[in-house]
C-alpha cells in the first residue's frame, strides 16, 4: 500500500518536473517525494529510466552474448569489452560525440569471424535506443552532421521515424582495417536500423584512407544522434509527428 502511494507520488513528481521542462536528478525527486529510503531504492531504476532515458539490453543467442547499458542523457563515458578493438574505437566516437554513456560487453564467436558479433552489437544497440527513447516525446527527431577527418568527409542524416531504412553509400578502398573487415560496417548499421527503427542515410562524400572514412562516419553518426535525441523544452509532452506516434 505504502509502495503504491509512493509510486504515485514519484510519478506525479516526474510529471510535474517534465512539464516544467527540466529533467531532475534523483536527489531532487527524493526531496520532492520525501519517500522512505527503501522504497525509493526499489524505484530508483524505474525513475532513472524515466528521467534519464536509459536502457539495459541483454541479448543472448548461440552465436553471441551481448549486454548493453546506455544513458542518452549521459556525458559521453564509454566502456567496451567486445574482442573487436576497431569497433570499440568506432563506438567510442558515438559515445563521445553523441554525448551518451555507453557500456557494451560482448562475447561472440570470434573464432569464426567478427560477423555475428558486429551485427548483433548493431542489433542490441538499436534495441537500446528504441527502449531508452520510449514514446519519443519531446525529441527533435531528425539529426544530421557532416564530419571531416583529414581528407575524408562523411554525412549522416537520420530520423527516429519508427520505420527501418538504411541508405549506405560508402566505398572502402581496403577490404580490412587491421583485421576488421570493412563490409561489416554495413551489417552493423543494418542491425541498428532494423531495431532502433530509424531512417538512416550514410554517405562518404570523399576519402582515401579507410580508417579515416570509417571514423568520419561514426563521428557523424554520433553527432546526428545527438541532434535527433536532443529534447526541445517547448514540446516535452508531445510526440514530434502529425500522425501522433513514432
Ligand atoms: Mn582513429
Amino acid at each position: 500500500m505504502q509502495t503504491r502511494l509512493t509510486k504515485k507520488i514519484v510519478s506525479d513528481a516526474i510529471k510535474t518536473l517534465k512539464q516544467q521542462g527540466s529533467y531532475p536528478s534523483i536527489e531532487k525527486i527524493w526531496n520532492i517525494t520525501r519517500g522512505s529510503k527503501e522504497i525509493i531504492k526499489q524505484l530508483k531504476q524505474e525513475i532513472e529510466n524515466t528521467v534519464t532515458r536509459s536502457a539495459n539490453i541483454q541479448r543472448n543467442t548461440l552465436e553471441t552474448k551481448i549486454n548493453i547499458q546506455i544513458n542518452l542523457d549521459g556525458d559521453g563515458k564509454s566502456n567496451f569489452k567486445t574482442g573487436i578493438p576497431f569497433l570499440e574505437h568506432m563506438l567510442e566516437q558515438v559515445a563521445k560525440h553523441g554525448i551518451i554513456d555507453l557500456d557494451i560487453q560482448a562475447k561472440g564467436d570470434l573464432h569464426i569471424d567478427g560477423h555475428h558479433t558486429v551485427e548483433d552489437i548493431g542489433i542490441a544497440l538499436g534495441q537500446a535506443f528504441q527502449q531508452a527513447l520510449g514514446d519519443k516525446k519531446g525529441i527533435c527527431r531528425y539529426g544530421h552532421a557532416y564530419v571531416p577527418l583529414d581528407e575524408s568527409l562523411s554525412r549522416v542524416v537520420l530520423d527516429f521515424s519508427g520505420r527501418p531504412g538504411l541508405e549506405f553509400h560508402v566505398d572502402f578502398p581496403r577490404a580490412s582495417i587491421g583485421n576488421f573487415e570493412t563490409d561489416l560496417f554495413h551489417e552493423f548499421f543494418q542491425g541498428f536500423v532494423n531495431h532502433a527503427l530509424v531512417t538512416l542515410h550514410i554517405d562518404n562524400l570523399r576519402g582515401q584512407n579507410s580508417h579515416h572514412i570509417a571514423e568520419s562516419i561514426f563521428k557523424a553518426f554520433g553527432r546526428a544522434i545527438r541532434m535527433a535525441i536532443d529534447l526541445e523544452p517547448r514540446i516535452l509532452n508531445s510526440i514530434p509527428s502529425t500522425k501522433g506516434s513514432l
